[in-house]
């Protein structure tokens, strides 16, 4: 490669001059070549599939055009650089989020109708990309929005994994899971580095070996798989900034070949060669719980492995030692999940880079930082330390000198108090030993950041309590936040013209603070209509798509009550399902005439359980039978409906949140931590219907009460009232919905009858019954709203 051309390039095309032309008729021009000669169908005859293909690659030529020019941007500047660390992102569509931010939507809508096809019908062609479960996920993917569009010079790493988050089935109301085969029809978006790969060794040993008269630990591995870089180019908003997602394939590695197939067993040899694949084959769908499986952790070490192999490549490209590291690389863990990269850079240094183990830890220290999104204590991922010592020898050793010198450590600050020194040790000891990934993580980083206020504080109290008096300087939050790119402009365009013309600007979509502006004309009736004109839109849309799904009428004069997310028990979409069955049997037993007054409503609920959580599973299956119940009620017709939208995911997100009225977030109070589903709902006009938890607590100082409907327990009673509920009694008129599920008024009472016990019987830990009252008021309260608006007054 000669670097004088970057020189000549620069001159003759100007660097951050595009090369390719953005106008219709240039990429008209595009999409037909693509037909014609990556697609490979005649340029006179191809479909829809086949033109999303071709003007998929179009862009994509666009967005490798400005991310080389970025490469090589910071390549000369060298600036500190953010690698950001997630096992999980929920990227989505990309079809319409790049042409949004390449500023090309309406070219490409252009250039495709004089070509007979419609811009919004191809973007339906292109399939998710679920490489994740839920929050922690999809905040991935808007921070990766948000990093372009701020010109970070940032990038992603993670795995491409070949099954995303599994397909949700739903049949006779039972959450079926199917394999998610995303890559079958190809992924334009991606391209494939066969020359970028790194070799990640597992299992083998530790010897000891003396070098220069030194005893020096050497491992010895057994086992070579190689990972393949995938990149992912994200495309920043009103800038030319692109950044790289890069995910990383398992492929079989080429060493040793002749070895194995010496023996003449060749095909074994190959067999066993193509399960390295299985490393980055599936996306383990559990949001919460760790199970200590082989294959997640060899996942999640072949991800780090092969990430730090790349940062490190890069950084010693321009570096000659490592002085500069922490000054010139910024690693941030999502969670946990990749928290073995601080092991592993620390091996290299030590044992590769042979620098001294004080130094190494200080670079590691200044180097890594992380975040975490669990609440709870048994949230925390745990991995068995056997395990990690047969995959990974060295790195246990590692661990242990890590933990043995920060032990040591605490007991010149603490003492022998041995239960404090327990709980605080990153080995877990007991009749399995584990290794507490969360305290590795605090010891190691120098920031712990929270994802809101009240997490944090939760932190401080209780999690990491400990940790928190000793090392108060590394705990802190971010709180979350949502892209308004996506979540607007690609899902609501209609309300950002709006918007901008409203406001006389288009400077929101950078900077969302200034849609405080719209404030002005809150009262303005004509803003008022033209708003209500775009949600009315909306709901026509989205009752399409109900009906096309279940069949079911619903009117959009109704009330769009929504609530999608991951079904949790902590979430509570039982308690929804309560209200809804409250609502039922009070029209039911209404006087006719007093059903006039009855505000209509559509419930809408979306979310996928895990797999192997039963009661989740028991949940969507109560909102089938109860959906079935009353959308088959005469008595109740369009006063009242329930529709279960199945295999929620961001496409589908992006459909409903602009097309609700109501949105609901219902955690019990102390349990989310944060929360993002309704920054989205709120950015597209829809009021929330919440308890006081996760960013919630902040989004109420800054709408203020009025705006909102917040109901239930604080994060500060929720202790004290879980001490006093054996001897609380549920009022009447939550034992009552919950005998009409027992009773079987909905069918399949045994299957239900489990379910019940979570909320009855001195169980309801997560406290539907004390909560329940107060939820069927802010839900009046919200009906009230809704008829105001009607007269005028939202
Ligand atoms: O992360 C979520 C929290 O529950 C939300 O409150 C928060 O807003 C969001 C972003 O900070 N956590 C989450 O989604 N966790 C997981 O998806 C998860 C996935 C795998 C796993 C553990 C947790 N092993």
């Amino acid at each position: 490669r000669r670097s004088g051309f970057a020189g000549r390039a620069e001159r003759m095309f100007g660097l951050m001059d595009g090369f390719l032309k953005n106008d219709p008729w240039s990429l008209q021009k595009d999409v037909l070549h693509h037909v014609e000669y990556t697609v490979a169908r005649s340029r006179f005859s191809f479909d829809d599939f086949e033109a999303y293909l071709a003007l998929s690659y179009a862009i994509r030529d666009r967005l490798i055009e400005r991310w080389h020019d970025t490469q090589v941007y910071f390549k000369r500047k060298d600036p500190k650089r953010l690698y950001f660390l997630s096992l999980e992102f929920l990227m989505g569509r990309s079809l319409s989020n790049s042409a949004v931010n390449l500023g090309i939507k309406d070219q490409c809508s252009d250039a495709l109708n004089q070509l007979g096809f419609e811009f919004e019908q191809l973007v339906e062609q292109e399939g998710d990309a679920a490489l994740g479960n839920g929050g922690l996920a999809r905040l991935s993917a808007c921070q990766m929005d948000s990093l372009a569009t701020l010109d970070f010079p940032a990038w992603g790493y993670g795995l491409r994994y070949q099954f995303g988050l599994f397909r949700q089935v739903i049949l006779d109301g039972f959450q079926h899971e199917q394999p998610d085969y995303w890559l079958n029809f190809g992924n334009p978006w991606e391209i494939e580095r066969i020359h970028v790969s790194y070799a990640v060794k597992f299992y083998g040993a530790v010897e000891e070996v003396l070098l220069n008269g030194v005893n020096c630990k050497v491992w010895i591995p057994g086992e070579t798989v190689e990972a393949v870089a995938y990149d992912n180019p994200i495309p920043g908003y009103g800038t030319k900034n692109t950044i790289n997602l890069r995910l990383w394939a398992a492929k079989p590695s080429g060493e040793g070949d002749m070895e194995s197939y010496n023996t003449g067993d060749y095909i074994n040899a190959v067999v066993n060669r193509q399960r390295a694949e299985t490393i980055s084959s599936v996306l383990y769908p559990d949001d919460r719980s760790y199970q200590g499986k082989e294959l997640r952790l060899k996942q999640q070490y072949f991800f780090v492995s092969a990430s730090v192999q790349d940062i490190m490549r890069r950084y010693t490209d321009s570096h000659s030692n490592f002085d500069e590291f922490s000054n010139k690389v910024a690693l941030q863990l999502n969670d946990t999940h990749p928290s073995l990269a601080i092991i592993e850079v620390m091996r290299i240094l030590v044992d590769e880079e042979n620098i001294e183990w004080n130094r190494a830890w200080s670079i590691v220290c200044d180097s890594f930082s992380f975040t975490t999104h669990t609440v709870s204590s048994e949230g925390l991922e745990k991995i068995p330390a056997d395990l990690l010592g047969s995959l990974l020898p060295r790195h246990l050793e590692i661990i242990n000198e890590i933990n043995f010198l920060f032990m040591e450590e605490l007991k010149k600050k603490l003492g022998l108090n041995y239960s404090q020194l327990s709980q605080m040790s990153i080995v877990e000891e007991g009749a399995v030993k584990n290794i507490r990934m969360a305290n590795l993580s605090i010891v190691c980083c120098h920031a712990v950041n929270g994802v809101s206020r009240v997490h944090l504080e939760l932190l401080k109290k209780r999690v990491f309590k400990d940790f928190c008096k000793l090392w108060p300087q590394k705990f802190q939050y971010k709180t979350n936040g949502a892209t308004q790119r996506r979540w607007m402009l690609v899902s609501n365009p209609n309300l950002c013209s709006l918007i901008s013309e409203w406001l006389g600007t288009k400077a929101w979509i950078r900077d969302v603070d200034l849609m405080i502006g719209l404030k002005e004309f809150a009262s303005n009736t004509d803003m008022q209509h033209e708003w209500r004109m775009v949600k009315r839109v909306n709901k026509m849309r989205l009752a399409e798509y109900i009906e096309a799904i279940s069949g079911v009428k619903v009117s959009v004069d109704a009330m769009f009550d929504v609530q999608i997310k991951r079904i949790h028990e902590y979430k509570r979409q039982l308690l929804n399902l309560f209200g809804i069955i409250h609502r039922y049997d009070c029209i039911k037993n209404m006087e006719k005439s007093d059903r006039m007054k009855v505000v209509p409503r559509v419930c809408i609920v979306g979310g996928k359980a895990a797999p192997g959580y039963e009661i989740a599973k028991k949940i969507i299956k109560l909102c089938h039978a109860v959906a079935e119940t009353i959308n088959n009620d005469p008595d109740v017709g369009d006063l009242l409906k329930l529709v279960f939208i199945p295999d929620y995911n961001v496409s589908v997100a992006e459909l409903v949140i602009p097309g609700s009225d109501l949105s609901q977030h219902l955690s019990t109070a102390g349990h989310e931590a944060s929360g993002t589903g309704s920054m989205k709902f709120l950015m597209n006009g829809c009021l929330l219907l919440a308890t006081s938890d996760g960013s919630t607590i902040e989004i109420i100082e800054e709408i203020g009460n009025d705006n909102m409907f917040v109901f239930g327990a604080k994060v500060d009673e929720v202790p004290a009232l879980r001490e006093m509920k054996s001897s609380l009694k549920a009022p009447l008129q939550f034992a009552r919905v919950v005998r009409m599920v027992r009773d079987g008024y909905f069918g399949h009472k045994d299957y239900f009858e489990s379910l019940c016990n979570t909320v009855e019987n001195g169980g309801d830990f997560y406290l539907l019954g004390n909560d329940f009252m107060s939820y069927l008021e802010a839900q009046a309260a919200a009906d009230k709203t809704f008829v105001d608006q009607e007269n005028g007054h939202a």
